[in-house]
């Protein structure tokens, strides 16, 4: 072996064994490089006779392509190698089946409260909120509810407690949602659009009532609003919510304290076999109680009821879900039992809009 071969082995050597770029490109300076082995002995043909040079010059050539392509070589090898262990790292088995749909559902009522929104919101109503624990002013004073009246009894409100010397009135879970709106107009004025939704409390408890149940309630005071517009609103209502074209409501005076004048709200709808159809039939069912917000009720929240007027509704949410979802007993809403659970409630992430479908 001539001193080329031996050159030639130990660069071929070191290119195999090298385990990364930086290493590579060390060898190539030793070998290459301005100061290289092969560079040094390229210099060292001037001192040779022509046919020396011609011989080691080629085999020196010879020599540093073979070297330049071993390194080349060598590089793409490791890029191939780096690029294999990080696809190793990330790799994903698409033939993985589908992760199974979340086992958990959306309760009844919070679907319904979903859809009575999405339908209130559509015809500009907006949301207000408030607080579930109410002083008895804005619970019944605000709402003109006489001091005397049976709401007020003990056995159909839940008092909070107070120290027996505290000489302050208790506050009370609220009966109602109407509050919020006391607050809503306190906090706006006049013209207001608003429903309330959300939990009230009251002593009873039945297959048809529970000490806590939903409420939504409405109110919409301007200028010159009327039960005209108020017919129309809870019947744009039924017809997006029930959703059947044709439904017919059947207003019935009443009274209310906090409307004047009042009526509780009838639907038309057929009980065949026990299923209950909506607008169409003999038998008519009520489904909420509304009226003109009486003018003490304005003035309690700061509005001028000789400038304004508007009316006001309020429905069971519970008592609907029962009604469009066919769920018999009342008292199953809040048993949390999962197998009533899963049997009633809704998948999750399909959020009600008037124009998407409310349910499916
Ligand atoms: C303000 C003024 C008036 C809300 C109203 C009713 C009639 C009504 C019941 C329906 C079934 C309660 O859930 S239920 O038991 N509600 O009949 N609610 S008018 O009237 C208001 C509200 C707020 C400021």
């Amino acid at each position: 072996m001539d001193a080329l071969d031996v050159l030639k082995a130990k660069y071929l050597d070191e290119i195999a064994a090298a385990a990364d770029e930086a290493s590579l490109e060390e060898i190539r300076l030793a070998a290459l490089g301005k100061k290289g082995e092969i560079s040094l002995k390229m210099r060292e043909l001037g001192q040779m006779t022509p046919e020396e040079r011609q011989t080691t010059g080629a085999a020196l050539n010879r020599l540093k392509d073979e070297i330049d392509a071993a390194l080349r070589a060598r590089k793409t090898a490791l890029a191939d190698a780096a690029l294999d262990a990080r696809l190793a790292t990330e790799w994903l088995d698409v033939t993985l089946p589908g992760r199974p749909r979340p086992r958990g559902t959306i309760h009844p009522v919070s679907q319904v409260m979903e859809e009575v929104t999405a339908i209130f919101a559509d015809m500009g109503f907006a949301v207000a909120e408030g607080p579930q624990v109410e002083s008895d002013w804005y619970n019944f004073d605000a709402l003109n509810i006489a001091p005397e009246h049976p709401a007020r009894q003990e056995h159909d409100t839940f008092f909070m407690h107070r120290d027996a010397e505290d000489p302050r009135p208790p506050h009370v879970l609220r009966t109602h949602t109407s509050p919020v709106q006391i607050r809503a107009m306190q906090k706006q004025g006049a013209p207001i659009r608003v429903i309330a939704p959300g939990r009230v409390y009251r002593m009873d408890m039945d297959q048809t009532h529970a000490p806590m149940f939903h409420q939504v309630e409405g109110l919409a005071i301007g200028k010159d609003i009327s039960m005209a517009n108020l017919k129309w609103v809870l019947e744009e209502f039924c017809r997006a919510f029930f959703e059947v074209e044709n439904v017919e409501l059947r207003f019935r005076a009443s009274h209310f304290p906090f409307t004047e004048p009042s009526a509780e709200v009838d639907i038309r709808c057929s009980w065949e076999g026990g299923q209950l159809k909506i607008g169409e039939g003999d038998s008519w069912m009520e489904i909420l109680g509304s009226g003109m917000v009486h003018p003490k009720v304005l003035e309690s929240a700061g509005v001028d009821p000789t400038e304004w007027q508007g009316f006001a509704f309020g429905m069971g949410i519970d008592r609907l879900a029962m009604l469009k979802y066919g769920i018999p007993d009342l008292r199953a809403f809040f048993e949390s039992d999962l197998r009533w659970l899963r049997h009633y409630g809704f998948a999750a992430l399909d959020m009600p809009t008037v124009f998407g479908g409310l349910s499916r």
